[in-house]
């Protein structure tokens, strides 16, 4: 049997089930989706996992306060929040993993049994500040100090919350024995930490040395049981951050699981907020080190959307539902916003004055007017039935020409996981097909003598003809690089542009050839359909 082609395997952080999903979370998910969509447009084989964290006190909290149980608060959260909004979001996930299945528990204890038989695992004893927000035991110098109502009290800098000491009798991990392989890694392999500000905190991190882990606790038992002592659960994080490998079928003695794990492992991409980089950074791979798993190539973390200059959040009551925009603007709005607007890697904020702006400026009247006017010409001057171009000029090869070049600055962007960048090249062939028509005036060349017959249909082989089917291969192309970005408008454009039938599926398009102008025959049914983007005030008229 022939090797399967290793799939490019991207994960999103799993999620507290706490609360329910933010834009924050929205943001990190959506990238995610964008890059794989992406990667799949490509033609690649791909594995897109998303998921749910369930363990540890945070959880445990919330459910007490509710009245229920950790497991019904988790399932309640899972089906009525975090599943849902992936489909508000349109988010095209291959799994999903929540830490209380089976098929995680079960990998973990068998990864956990190995870790302590090769003695990577002693007890020990830990006093410390924990914040339970992090569900982190932080160093002194990590914290800051209170003030007003938290006069006097030490805070989670992330938080603002007031840290709890802990005491406790636990199992600990050889962390600090890793500290020496960890810096060879980032120096061996800088692209393991992006972007360069993240690696560079990360780097100065393990150069100051690594404590030994804490990986148990007894307080408390909802979480993962400790397979040689079930006193104790284990760490949140640990069992957590597990869930990149257990998804795709570590320790798995199932033949499909085990081939599953051949072909995915390792991940390509881990994507995260840069609240969590160090454990991502530091102690997962660690963790793979001492149990000799090859280690993910790449963990980007990216900024947080800011609310008066602080990160969003649910705990200080900042978080906005994505369901608040999308509602009014719909998913491809927003996930061409936050992908535009926001530096990947960089921190950003949301504004609905922004996002007005950019919907009816570059969405509507930039994009779906550009679509809607070239097929209402096609239907009006051709019947709707896309005529044989004349010899191209210079305009035609000049757009054909930014046609490529956006195709190789966005592939090349997100290989370099800039996706705003990626959205950008993109839109320089909106801007430049407009620009075209500007200049080649279809409007104007219909009134030319000899474009239009004595019928007044345009005729094959004029400049009206040339000027219509070049827009219209420049539209061809943005449906295939916008599919990724914005796949509800792609797919209403494909349809628009009658391109399924001689071309088929809008997925099935390679990248490579995006670019390719003259693919759609003459004779191709073009129909104006309804807009794209319809504008705000027609929406609410
Ligand atoms: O940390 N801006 O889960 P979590 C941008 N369960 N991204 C944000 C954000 C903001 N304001 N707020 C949240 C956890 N995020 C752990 C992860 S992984 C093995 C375990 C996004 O529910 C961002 O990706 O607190 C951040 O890293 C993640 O949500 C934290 O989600």
């Amino acid at each position: 049997m022939p090797e399967a082609e290793k799939s490019f395997y991207l994960t999103t952080p799993i999620y507290y089930v706490n609360d329910a999903p933010h834009i924050g979370h929205a943001y990190t998910t959506v990238a995610a989706d964008v890059l794989t969509r992406w990667h799949r447009q490509r033609q690649e084989s791909v594995w897109f996992l998303t998921g749910t964290d369930e363990h540890g006190q945070k959880v445990l909290r919330t459910a007490e306060a509710n009245g229920v149980t950790p497991q019904d608060w988790a399932d309640r959260l899972v089906e009525t929040a975090w599943k849902p909004v992936l489909k508000t979001l349109d988010v095209r996930n291959d799994d999903f993993i929540r830490t209380t299945q089976e098929r995680h528990e079960t990998s973990v204890q068998a990864f956990l049994q190995d870790l302590y038989d090769k003695g990577e695992i002693y007890e020990g004893s830990y006093e410390g500040p924990y914040c339970v927000g992090c569900e982190e035991y932080k160093l002194p110098g990590d914290l800051v100090d209170g003030t007003g109502d938290h006069e006097g009290l030490k805070l989670c800098p992330i938080h603002g919350t007031p840290v709890e000491m802990l005491s406790e009798q636990n199992y600990f991990f050889k962390m600090s024995a890793y500290a020496d392989r960890l810096i060879a890694l980032y120096e061996e392999h800088p692209e393991f930490v992006q972007p360069a500000s993240a690696r560079n905190e990360v780097v100065s991190f393990v150069k100051q040395g690594l404590q030994d882990l804490s990986i148990s606790r007894s307080t408390f038992d909802w979480g993962v049981p400790i397979p040689w002592n079930s006193s104790h659960v284990l760490y949140v994080w640990f069992d957590a951050l597990l869930n990149y490998a257990t998804a795709v079928g570590l320790d798995s003695s199932d033949p499909e699981r085990k081939e599953q794990f051949a072909r995915t492992w390792p991940a390509d991409v881990h994507l995260v907020g840069k609240d969590i980089l160090r454990f991502h950074a530091v102690i997962w791979p660690a963790m793979l080190m001492a149990a000799g798993l090859p280690l993910p190539k790449t963990v980007f973390a990216h900024g947080w959307l800011l609310v008066g200059g602080e990160k969003m959040s649910k705990s200080k009551l900042t978080g906005i539902a994505p369901s608040d925009i999308i509602d009014t603007f719909g998913s491809d709005a927003f996930r061409y916003y936050f992908m535009r607007t926001i530096a990947f890697g960089g921190d950003g904020s949301f504004s609905w004055e922004d996002m007005s702006a950019r919907y009816n400026g570059e969405l509507a009247n930039g994009f779906g007017n550009l679509a809607s006017r070239t097929a209402a010409m096609i239907g009006k001057y051709f019947g709707g039935s896309l005529p044989t171009p004349g010899e191209p000029t210079e305009a035609e090869t000049a757009l054909a020409q930014v046609a490529t070049k956006a195709v190789a600055d966005a592939e090349a962007a997100i290989d370099r996981l800039a996706i705003h960048e990626a959205v950008s090249a993109v839109w320089t062939l909106v801007d430049a097909t407009n620009g075209y028509l500007a200049d080649t005036q279809p409007w104007k060349l219909a009134k030319e003598p000899g474009e239009l017959d004595e019928a007044g249909a345009g005729v094959d082989g004029g400049r009206l003809a040339t000027t219509l089917v070049t827009a219209t291969e420049a539209l061809r192309s943005l449906a295939v690089l916008l599919n990724p970005i914005t796949p509800k408008a792609a797919a209403a454009l494909w349809e628009l542009l009658g391109a399924e039938a001689p071309l088929g599926a809008l997925d099935a398009q390679p990248l490579d050839s995006a670019a390719t102008f003259g693919v759609l025959p003459a004779g191709t049914t073009v129909t104006k359909g309804a807009s794209l983007f319809p504008r705000l005030e027609e929406q609410t008229a």
